[in-house]
């Protein structure tokens, strides 16, 4: 029973994003989002879905803070609507938008709950893209520094955790490139090299607001950023496997991890980007490494790696047509969450690391009941956490770990058709039940230990 234990500090949590939940897209002068625009796009999003309503938590916040305490989650991890507190991106503060965080805050604190604060999920204020290209300019990697202060100012006498951006690449390469369905706001294909802008101009948005958070915070806070690098797994556990994982990750995550960590852009990336690299200054680079205090890593699936002749020393194993997938199609690859964790450890020793998001999408039914026995969800967490927990046992420092995500919420392209709770949102009554997997989650936390 007590095999696979948690450190006594550990932090159990449940996340979610400003757009995904909130709703009230028009409300107590929230400006537009590029995701408000987006979304109106037809044929951009599954079904023509929209986060106008969402899971209406702003309206319903208190309600899912009592949720919260009922699963007994010990913090919570959300994100910060940018054109909520600046509608026009920058210049006049919304003090009506800033204040619905500011109950948040209190609610959350009132119920003993830890407030984890991302500053950007991908909701851009739409004026920046239209005043500046948005990620296109380094005005608006400027921008998004003074937008952190302002957010610091107001909550840093309660909330202790901020991380920067979630995702770099989601918004970056995912919303420009060709490759990648554009699936992703502002949805617009641009050449390799204004991409290649785009993220750089990301991870500057990144440095500076490190360094506006620094200035404008107690001592106290803990700063860091959240961030899906590819995690490749090796396809079986020997030396020459291992060490092709290791090349792969090394060479997957050169644009956008390795930067943050090193301060540089290594000779691979150099190499392969040579005709289409960002324009950018050592001064840049140094900013965009700012120390942090922690790592937060989303982890959902890894490519599976094996050795190979070939120059690049590995090769990426498709999975086949029967391999175990979520709902979304993704490949259910638990011992990569371990993976994740040991090359943070090779690469960036000690250095903090939160699980910031983990989960599943699953095909959920209710029962004549009412409820949803969603065993596959309960397999998957159950699997990546005993990943986890070896992990910690090896001597890695996770402090805790985050569910993606605490309810169903709108899942970007997919619309509402993905679902990733631990608590079912009824999108038509708004109201929320807990799954199966949310007991289980709940079990979990309460014995602090993998049941
Ligand atoms: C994350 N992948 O994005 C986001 O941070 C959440 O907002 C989102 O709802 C959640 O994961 C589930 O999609 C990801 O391809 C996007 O492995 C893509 C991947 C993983 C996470």
């Amino acid at each position: 029973m007590d095999f696979f234990k948690f450190p006594d500090d550990f932090i159990w949590g449940a996340a979610t994003s400003s757009y995904q939940i909130e709703g009230a897209v028009i409300e107590d002068g929230k400006g537009q989002s590029t995701w408000d625009v987006f979304c109106k796009r037809p044929g951009k999003i599954k079904n023509n879905d929209t986060g106008d309503r969402a899971c209406d938590h702003y309206h319903r916040y208190k309600e899912d803070v009592a949720l919260m305490k009922e699963l007994g989650v010990k913090s919570y991890r959300f994100s910060v609507s940018w054109p909520r507190i600046l509608p026009e991106g920058e210049g006049k503060i919304n003090q009506k938008g800033m204040d619905f965080y500011n109950r948040l805050v209190d609610e959350l604190l009132n119920t003993g709950i830890i407030p984890f604060v991302t500053l950007f999920h991908w909701d851009l204020p739409q004026v920046l893209e239209m005043r500046y290209g948005g990620w296109r300019s380094k005005t608006t990697s400027k921008l998004f520094a003074d937008y952190a202060a302002i957010v610091a100012q107001e909550l840093s006498d309660r909330v202790k955790y901020f991380s920067t951006v979630n995702e770099i690449d989601c918004f970056t390469l995912a919303a420009h490139k060709s490759t990648s369905n554009e699936n992703h706001a502002p949805g617009k294909t641009e050449p390799d090299k204004t991409v290649n802008q785009i993220v750089h101009n990301a991870l500057l948005g990144h440095g500076l607001s490190t360094q506006a958070l620094r200035a404008n915070c107690p001592a106290d806070v803990k700063v860091g950023f959240a961030d899906n690098p590819k995690f490749p797994v090796p396809v079986y556990e020997t030396n020459e496997h291992i060490d092709a994982a290791k090349k792969a990750y090394i060479e997957m995550n050169s644009q956008i991890l390795f930067p943050i960590m090193t301060g540089k852009y290594d000779d691979i990336y150099l190499g392969r980007e040579k005709d289409n690299l960002p324009e950018y200054t050592d001064d840049e680079l140094k900013i965009i490494s700012s120390p942090v205090d922690f790592i937060g890593y989303n982890y959902y699936q890894s490519p599976i790696v094996r050795s190979s002749d070939e120059a690049k020393g590995y090769e990426i194993i498709p999975p086949p047509a029967t391999y175990p997938k979520t709902h979304i199609g993704w490949a259910i690859t638990p011992l990569g969450l371990y993976y994740c964790l040991k090359f943070h450890r090779d690469f960036f020793g000690d250095l903090p690391v939160f699980i910031t998001e983990n989960g599943c999408s699953a095909n959920d039914v209710e029962t004549v009941k009412g409820e949803v026995l969603d065993t596959d969800r309960i397999e998957y967490l159950r699997s990546h956490l005993i990943s986890l927990n070896l992990a910690i046992k090896s001597g890695i420092n996770v402090k805790g770990y985050y569910v993606w995500s605490l309810m169903d919420n709108f899942e970007w392209a997919k619309g509402y058709s993905e679902r990733f709770g631990i608590v079912r949102t009824n999108f038509s009554s708004m109201a929320r039940a807990i799954k199966l997997s949310g007991q289980y989650y709940e079990k979990i936390i309460k014995n602090n230990c993998i049941i």
